[in-house]
């Protein structure tokens, strides 16, 4: 597959779009401008832009807890989704979901999810909609290497083999999950082999390559729109941070990696830096300079519109609430 220039620039755009909404996200939730939990997407940045970059609209997506990537990639408004982590009215859920639970089912997004793994049966669901429709549109399913060991997982992936459903599952390894290494809680390395007992296509890819994924993941959504079932991508990815803001002040530094082991991966590793060091030869360096200036203009007007929000009032607290006990 040959990957245009435009489509190469908007690649890039989309990886510096995430970042540095991460980096804005994580200087502000230690300043204790936000409220709750947030787990940072940074290093990660190739996947969400690989697999969500030329998806259309109507294709869905469901997320994670560590899904603010899938959202910016998926094109949902910055101001929102900024607004949502301050827990403002103006907020993408009207400030109801905060960082693990952004949602827009106009752009696609059926929402990040706190339960690992819990997105594949929302996702699993969609595609049988799409399917019985009679729409060509695809669903794409992320998920971390650690909720490869839910049940969801299981049930989902066998359903959308013997459905054919238009399902892509993209399994995020960032190789550690919470506070320790996978391996110790999977007995098998390549998880993408599972494809195989369920019946489907798996393909792992180098997830720090925003071009392989994106060539794999296009290559999946084309085969679901054409009827062909779903596939199994796994993304070999890594996390610069820790599993969430604020764990070395929790656990401390060196526990079950070393400081010396993330530092070498930002060094060689970083998604944005390689593709970078590939489109040099091609775009100017005041292509790079016109989006950083974009990119860091756009997530200014995010904060300063955030911070302006309201908050919600405790009179609404009811409001949008559809079950009760
Ligand atoms: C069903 C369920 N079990 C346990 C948890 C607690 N938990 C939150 S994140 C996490 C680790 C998830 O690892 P992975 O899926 O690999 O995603 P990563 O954090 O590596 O991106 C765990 C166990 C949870 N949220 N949901």
């Amino acid at each position: 597959m040959n990957i245009s220039a435009e489509r190469m620039c908007e690649l890039y755009g989309t990886m510096l779009t995430i970042r540095r909404f991460e980096e804005r996200v994580s200087s502000l939730f230690a300043r204790g401008r936000m409220p709750g939990f947030t787990h940072s997407y940074i290093g990660m940045e190739a996947v969400a832009a690989g697999v969500c970059v030329g998806l259309r609209a109507t294709d869905k997506v469901t997320s994670t807890h560590r899904g603010h990537g899938h959202a910016v990639a998926k094109g949902l408004d910055l101001c929102a989704l900024m607004a949502e982590l301050y827990g403002k009215r103006t907020g993408i859920c009207k400030g109801r979901g905060g960082s693990m639970h952004f949602a827009d089912v106009q752009r696609g997004l059926l929402g990040g999810n706190g339960i690992v793994a819990g997105g594949l049966p929302m996702a699993t669901g969609a595609a049988l909609a799409h399917k019985l429709d009679g729409r060509d549109d695809v669903v794409v399913a992320f998920v971390g290497e650690g909720g490869v060991n839910q049940g969801t997982f299981h049930e989902s992936l066998n359903l959308a083999a013997i459905w054919t459903l238009p399902l892509i599952c993209v399994i995020e390894n960032n190789i550690y999950t919470e506070y320790c290494h996978y391996r110790t809680v999977t007995a098998i390395d390549t998880l993408s082999d599972r494809a195989g007992a369920y019946g489907m296509p798996g393909l792992m890819v180098d997830g720090q390559d925003v071009l392989a994924v994106h060539q794999a993941a296009t290559e999946a959504v084309e085969r679901a729109r054409r009827g062909g079932g779903p596939t199994l991508l796994e993304a070999r990815t890594y996390r610069f941070r820790g599993h969430h803001e604020g764990e070395e002040q929790i656990l401390g530094r060196n526990i079950y990696r070393t400081v010396e082991e993330i530092e070498e991966q930002r060094r060689l590793r970083d998604p944005i830096a390689l593709l970078k060091a590939r489109m040099q030869e091609s775009v100017g360096d005041d292509f790079f300079a016109r989006v950083e200036n974009e990119t860091n203009e756009a997530i200014k007007r995010a904060v300063e519109s955030a911070e302006a929000g309201e908050l919600p009032s405790p009179a609404e607290a009811g409001d949008f609430v559809y079950a009760s006990p």
